[in-house]
């Protein structure tokens, strides 16, 4: 069988989990404190901008303060519903650094002199450059259009920040374990995102998520319809109640990204799609198809969420006998000329 790209970078990404611990560790006497803006905007463009409003969730989750994510689009072409006089901390995440509306966003803010700006990247760039605090993981780097082991990279990166932000070292030592947890799980859990993924019986994918997991939700979500051409949609919990589930029958998958916070009352959303005919796949800590059992506070293990779903959308892919490294009308970087 053919290695694609993709396959390596979902299978190799914990080793570059570890590497954005190192980056944001090495750089945590220069992050600011989360006391010193009285707003952050996290930003990006299509898998970066859903990173953002995870990020976003995480921040003000460990640090009470109002944070919010825009699409670098949003932030450049309207910034007058974005931003106000209050002292503002912009957050760019990109992958190559280079994507235009990010980097012409962040050159608008910083000549309009809004606030400070900390860059999270894979690559040293043109973005890189505009930033008072640089954050460059070169080990999440891909040749697959589609990010996978990027994303992981840079959401563990900006977990860590938020952490820091909030001056909870209890989290970040956490955080250590992570990469030891995410192979095991890779590891137990492969073969049964390829049964699913293979079965091309189901038509139909919704990624359900809520708080700090709803971007997560996304990601995924778009990871399903990049590389598979698949149907699929993200819903935070219990708006998919209101509506959404009139699309659930025996070829739709619920996917639960299930929180320790909220364990029952979203499982209650995932036993009643089950009885209209759904298949329903539960990711959580504990009591779940694929259980966690890391015992780190659930607010910085999002991560751990992603690798067995991304296998799933690569088996897929496969199975549509389409090319997972490269999907439909996609190219790695959106470059425009503005
Ligand atoms: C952002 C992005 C990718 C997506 C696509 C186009 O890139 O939207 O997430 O997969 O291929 O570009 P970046 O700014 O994170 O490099």
């Amino acid at each position: 069988m053919e290695t694609y790209h993709t396959y390596n970078e979902i299978k190799s990404q914990t080793e570059v989990w570890a590497q954005a611990l190192d980056v944001v560790s090495a750089s945590r006497f220069a992050l600011p404190k989360a006391g010193d803006y009285d707003q952050v905007i996290f930003t990006g463009c299509g898998s970066t901008y859903y990173l953002s409003l995870s990020a976003a969730a995480i921040y003000q989750e460990l640090t009470g303060c109002a944070a919010r994510a825009i699409p670098g689009g949003e932030l450049l072409l309207n910034s007058q519903t974005v931003l106000t006089k209050q002292k503002t901390l912009l957050v760019a995440i990109s992958r190559s650094g280079t994507t235009t509306e990010t980097v012409k966003a962040v050159e608008k803010f910083k000549k309009e002199k809004r606030g400070d700006v900390v860059v999270i990247s894979n690559y040293d760039e043109v973005l890189s450059q505009l930033a008072d605090v640089n954050i460059v993981i070169p080990k999440g780097q891909e040749e697959s259009v589609a990010q996978t082991r990027s994303f992981a990279s840079m959401l563990v990166a900006v977990t860590a920040l938020c952490a820091t932000m909030a001056e909870r070292d209890d989290l970040l030592d956490a955080m250590r374990k992570l990469p030891e947890i995410g192979n095991q799980l890779i590891g137990s859990c492969e073969s049964f995102a390829k049964e699913i993924g293979e079965n091309l019986h189901y038509d139909r994918f919704y990624f359900l998520g809520s708080g700090i997991r709803y971007g997560l939700a996304c990601e995924v979500n778009l990871k399903m319809k990049e590389m598979t051409l698949t149907h699929s949609e993200p819903f935070h919990f219990l708006e998919f109640r209101h509506g959404p589930m009139s699309m659930v029958n025996e070829n739709a998958v619920v996917i639960g990204m299930v929180s320790e916070s909220n364990f029952s009352h979203e499982k209650a959303v995932l036993n009643e799609m089950q009885a209209l005919g759904g298949k329903i796949v539960s990711f959580a800590e504990s009591d779940s198809d694929v259980s966690f059992k890391s015992q780190i506070p659930e607010q910085v293990y999002g991560v751990l969420y992603l690798p067995v779903l991304q296998l799933m959308a690569y088996y897929r892919s496969l199975a549509k006998g389409l090319n997972p490294d490269r999907p439909t009308n996609l190219t790695a970087v959106v470059k425009l000329n503005i």
